[in-house]
């Protein structure tokens, strides 16, 4: 629609402020917060980034972007995480250790809020240590792992192993997603689950608490 077309070319900009508005203008016009993350917020970003794999834009420039794309969020973010419902599980999320990529992560967990799950996001550049400290501290029976480059991909499977060797890795259920992340990247590191977007994400989690 028109009106997720304006927000896309403010985002692919970098122009937060004008995405800041137009986010809540859309929003007071009745469109739906996940319609707007999704053709508008989300849908820029893919654009953002083929502009900077193919050397288009930079990092300076894909900074902007995520603050504009970050700009967006906050406004649907009180409504996708506001559920309103009883709390029915407890997730543990985190960026794995060297990635600093948070913008999914934090869709995942504001879609995960919002299905009524308490979620402990541990931030970005997480480490096994975190994530162990994170489950032991909050009990949570679910921990997810998010990872948006190939080189810190691996972490995931370090992480995992790092549950091994605590004997702790019955306990806990492990999913996984992010870009380069695959269902048999996830199978071959021994994850549990592998969601390609947020709404899977929260469908996994909803699996684990059966
Ligand atoms: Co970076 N970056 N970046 N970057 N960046 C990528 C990932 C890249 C693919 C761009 C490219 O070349 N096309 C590339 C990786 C290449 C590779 O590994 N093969 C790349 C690179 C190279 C880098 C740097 C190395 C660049 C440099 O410094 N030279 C550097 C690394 C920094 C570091 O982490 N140590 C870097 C830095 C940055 C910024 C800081 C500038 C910025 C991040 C800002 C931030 O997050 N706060 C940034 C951004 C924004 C991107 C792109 C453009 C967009 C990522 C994004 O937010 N996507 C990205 C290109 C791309 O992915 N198209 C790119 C939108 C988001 C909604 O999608 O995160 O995939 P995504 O999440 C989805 C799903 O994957 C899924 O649900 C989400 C919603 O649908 N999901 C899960 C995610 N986690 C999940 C967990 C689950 C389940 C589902 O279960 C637990």
């Amino acid at each position: 629609t028109p009106a997720m077309q304006t927000i896309a070319a403010a985002l692919i900009d970098g122009d937060h402020h004008t995405v800041d508005e137009l986010t809540q203008t859309a929003l007071e016009e009745g469109i739906e917060a996940l319609e707007i993350m999704d053709d508008g917020l989300i849908a820029a970003m893919g654009i953002v980034g083929i502009k900077f794999r193919e050397n288009f834009i930079f990092v300076p420039e894909v900074l902007a972007c995520a603050r504009a794309m970050k700009a967006g969020m906050a406004h649907v973010e009180p409504i996708l995480s506001d559920s309103g419902i009883e709390p029915v599980g407890t997730v543990i999320m985190g960026t794995v250790k060297g990635d600093l990529h948070d913008i999914g992560k934090n869709l995942c967990i504001m879609m995960l809020r919002g299905a009524g799950f308490v979620v402990h996001d541990l931030g970005v550049d997480t480490s096994d240590d975190e994530f162990i400290e994170a489950f032991e501290e909050y009990e949570a029976p679910i921990l997810g792992m998010s990872a948006l480059l190939t080189t810190t991909m691996p972490n995931m499977g370090k992480t995992i192993d790092a549950f091994i060797d605590e004997d702790l890795r019955e306990e806990v259920k492990i999913m996984v997603g992010g870009a380069p992340v695959t269902q048999t990247f996830a199978d071959d590191m021994g994850a549990d689950g592998y969601g390609k977007d947020a709404l899977e994400c929260v469908a996994l989690a909803k699996q684990f608490l059966e």
